[in-house]
């Protein structure tokens, strides 16, 4: 936004240095030229005014939170990189206060001897006399390519440090937990390789111990990122690519995909979820088991539903649905959001989910090619308010 505002300044001839040309041109033109500065000054107002505006109202993009997805944290800033819950997250930080301090301390430095020379040296009592010229000075020439050349190194120094510690692979003494991520338009697959665990969006991990993420994309790029645990990593299809995260504390974090990745990237989320390792091992272990079915009432009419409608995508362990092209539902109604981790799992949302899924989350279910492996959304399936009803009740057996 503050470039729109700079763009806006400079473009326009009737500001900084350009007036000064068009003032000249105007003690020869006269009257014409005052004419076209009044116009470009009025144009400049406008434009100002107009990125202003466009300010205010991309500010109020962030809505109140209407689907209730929020009521997990109690901080306002679930994604404050500076506000680090873990050892990688941690270095990032220290980093970046580091860079902070050093660029403050240069910011103040040459701000006050700007400053000063602008008074020391300004035009006085009215002479016209020129200042001593020092263009071409090779000793200033030098000093101030130095100076900078120096610092930067400085800074180079810690900065690649921590870029290694950061790609490094935890020691096997650190019992590091794997998890194999896979991004996909517009949701996550976490695979457990170790309990043979597939879930999606919401990565349960043990706090105090480092989880190793071997990453990629089955359409294009995306790039995972939790701000309170650690940095960016792209997810590159036909590539693999790692990251290591570690809370120290049991809590919630949230995180998003950070690289555009097409119509629904801003409803691509992710939450972590540090626990105690007892607690870890009861989720993974109730993950593990297959789905049991429901034998009678609505919940079992729901499965007959699934069967025809759903199956050819989702998966539900220890069933005959094996569909390999959407979110893994054996556990669906122990999760706390679906649709990218952007929607509380509440009945209400399902409910609006399974009339019209392009209605809650912007989706191109249009493209879907299951031949050719390609799913860019959940379909609206025309399902009857019983049919729904049904569906509900079953997906709410999956525990
Ligand atoms: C053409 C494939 C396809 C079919 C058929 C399909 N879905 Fe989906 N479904 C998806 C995709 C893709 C997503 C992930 C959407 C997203 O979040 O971007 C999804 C997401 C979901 C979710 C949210 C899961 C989560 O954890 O985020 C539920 C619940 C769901 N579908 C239920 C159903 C039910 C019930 C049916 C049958 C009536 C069905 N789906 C049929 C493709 C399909
Ligand atoms: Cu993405």
């Amino acid at each position: 936004m503050i470039s729109v505002v700079w763009l806006a300044l400079g473009r326009l001839p009737a500001f900084g240095g350009d007036r000064r040309s068009i003032r000249a041109g105007q003690s020869r033109r006269h009257r014409g030229s005052r004419v076209i500065e009044r116009t470009l000054r009025r144009k400049r107002t406008f434009l100002v005014l107009l990125a202003l505006a466009a300010m205010f109202v991309l500010a109020a993009c962030a809505g109140p939170d209407r689907l209730g997805i929020d009521s997990v944290v109690d901080s306002d800033l679930p994604q404050n990189a500076l506000d680090p819950a873990g050892p990688a997250a941690r270095s990032i930080d220290n980093l970046w206060w580091l860079v902070f301090w050093i660029a403050t301390v240069i910011f103040v430095v040459v701000e006050a001897a700007l400053i000063f020379v602008v008074f020391r040296f300004r035009r006085r009592g009215g002479t016209d006399e020129p200042v001593k010229q020092v263009h071409g000075s090779t000793r200033l020439e030098i000093v101030w390519t130095i100076i900078p050349a120096v610092i930067l190194a400085a800074i180079a120094v810690p900065t690649i440090a921590t870029l290694f510690d950061l790609r490094a692979e935890p020691a096997p003494s650190e019992n590091a937990l794997q998890v194999e991520v896979t991004g996909h338009q517009w949701w996550w697959e976490f695979y457990y390789p170790e309990y043979d665990v597939t879930t999606a969006n919401e990565l349960h991990i043990p706090a105090g111990r480092p989880v190793y993420l071997t990453m990629t994309s089955a359409d294009v790029i995306h790039s995972f990122w939790v701000p309170q645990l650690n940095g960016k990593r792209d997810l590159v299809p036909g590539r693999t690519t790692n990251l290591t995260l570690e809370a120290d504390e049991p809590g919630v974090f949230f995180g998003q995909c950070a690289e555009f990745c097409g119509l629904a990237h801003a409803d691509m989320r992710h939450r972590v979820f540090a626990e105690t390792e007892a607690d870890f091992e009861a989720w993974a272990s109730a993950q593990a088991e297959p789905a049991t079915l429901p034998a009678e009432g609505p919940a079992a009419a729901g499965w007959e539903t699934f069967q025809i409608s759903c199956a050819s995508c989702h998966t539900v362990d220890g069933t005959s649905a094996e569909g390999d092209f959407a979110p893994n539902l054996t556990h669906f109604a122990s999760r706390t959001t679906f649709g990218g981790a952007t929607f509380a799992n509440t009945e209400a949302h399902l409910r609006e989910w399974l009339r019209d899924p392009i209605d809650l989350k912007p989706m191109r279910p249009d493209y879907n090619d299951l031949e050719a492996g390609r799913v860019l959304g959940m379909p609206n399936l025309g399902l009857t308010e019983v049919e729904i009803d049904g569906l509900i009740a079953f997906l709410d057996t999956l525990e």
